[in-house]
């Protein structure tokens, strides 16, 4: 570690909170899948800003349409239109099918602003008695870090001390269809799930789940809300992962990628009732739908249809996969993954995860360590079969060596 890189490390642990534990890199530069630290050193990024940079570091058209629209117009508040909102808002409703869209910043944002949504849909539409609004999401979730979202979290780390907490929330298993219909109340708004749980280390559910929770959803007026921040936009090699399933949410998160990394941009996207009940003055936000924001977003979401990284996602994920599984090592417990949202297990005797996270840096590659033995593999989208084959080379040697 050079001189200047320890620097870095000391003046953050001095004046920052210690609410991250991060890798011993400092990084100043990125183009594509490639970062650079302060001592000129090149990573394969395969975190992607926990898959906000999903169009590649720094893309030059996004890049583009930011500069271009900070010279004219960077912030006008609701209080007034702006040109950007109306052509983000047809360009994302065309994209994703949606009728309504409610924009935000922070991917907990959107989280908040569907459970806001619901509750008002399920008072003013539904007729449920007010107060008694019941939303129904998993154990293991990840959807954010505010109080009304760690409240419902099952995580000891991210709710401890934090209370109290908003009532209202019922927490059943990932992937129990008997678990959600018996969970299903009068007073029950919304079933607020990922489609892939993402912090819980890539957890995909049994085939069948989704239809048969969408059948269940509408046969008990009940909102199916998707958390679509990490999976949305092409991760999983389709544009929302609800299509794997063959369903369609009633209302849509989508974050991170959505700006393509440049700037906080979310969305809350779903059919007329639901974001229909809001009226003047009962949600907003200062930044939200702002005309940077719009214009970012919008660069965002051409890129990743115009140069085919959705389909990219899905060729060098199944690529990424197959490779990860054919890897022979003692210390993988199970690989799994959908498009390029993938995760190797490792088994607990094989040391933690970080371990084998640090010994990746050293061979050029950055990944991110969940949960004590898993590792999580997120690269951006515009990744290449060449640039695969080398990372899978250097996974091949680091997880056949011992770390634990
Ligand atoms: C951190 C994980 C990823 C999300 C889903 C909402 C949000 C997130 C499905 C909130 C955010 C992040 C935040 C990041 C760690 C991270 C994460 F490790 F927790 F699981 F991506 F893999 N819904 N996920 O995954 O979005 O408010 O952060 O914009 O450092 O907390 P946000």
């Amino acid at each position: 570690m050079s001189s200047s890189v320890i620097d870095f490390l000391a003046t953050e642990a001095r004046l920052g909170t210690k609410n991250y534990e991060p890798i011993g890199v400092v990084l100043s530069r990125g183009e594509g899948v490639w970062v650079w630290d302060t001592d000129g050193n090149r990573y394969l990024d395969c975190l992607s800003a926990y898959s906000a940079v999903s169009q590649g570091h720094c893309h030059p058209k996004i890049l583009a349409a930011m500069v271009e629209q900070a010279h004219r117009l960077t912030l006008t508040s609701r209080a007034f239109h702006n040109d950007q909102l109306a052509p983000f808002y047809e360009e994302i409703a065309a994209l994703t099918g949606s009728h309504k869209v409610l924009p935000m910043n922070s991917g907990a944002e959107a989280v908040e602003s569907a459970i806001k949504s619901v509750r008002k849909w399920g008072y003013e539409v539904k007729g449920v008695p007010d107060g008694q609004a019941e939303i129904i999401v998993c154990a293991n979730n990840f959807h954010g870090r505010t109080l009304g979202i760690v409240g419902f979290s099952t995580d000891p780390e991210t709710r401890t001390h934090f209370g109290p907490f908003a009532p209202g929330f019922k927490i059943i298993p990932f992937g129990d269809v008997a678990a959600l219909e018996e969970a299903i109340a009068p007073n029950t708004v919304a079933f607020l799930v990922e489609p892939i749980q993402g912090e819980a280390g890539v957890i995909i559910p049994p085939s069948g789940y989704f239809p048969k929770v969408r059948e269940l959803c509408t046969a008990n007026n009940v909102m199916l809300v998707l958390d679509e921040i990490q999976t949305g936009l092409g991760r999983t090699g389709k544009l929302l992962a609800e299509q794997h399933e063959g369903i369609e949410a009633d209302v849509t998160l989508l974050g991170k990628a959505l700006s393509g990394g440049f700037y906080p941009v979310s969305a809350v996207l779903s059919n007329n009732e639901v974001l229909g009940t809001l009226r003047p003055g009962q949600h907003g936000s200062t930044f939200g739908g702002n005309p940077l924001a719009c214009a970012v977003a919008r660069a965002a979401m051409r890129v990743l249809v115009e140069e085919g990284m959705i389909e990219n996602a899905a060729r060098q994920g199944a690529r990424f996969l197959e490779g990860l599984k054919d890897i022979r090592a003692n210390t993988i417990r199970e690989v799994r993954g959908r498009g390029l949202m993938l995760a190797v297990e490792l088994h607990p005797e094989a040391g933690r995860a970080r371990r084998y996270c640090e010994a990746l840096q050293g061979k050029g590659i950055l990944a991110k360590d969940t949960h004590e033995h898993t590792i999580r593999i997120a690269p951006p989208l515009v990744i290449t079969s060449d640039q695969v084959d080398w990372a899978l080379e250097q996974f091949a040697t680091t997880l056949t060596q011992d770390l634990s």
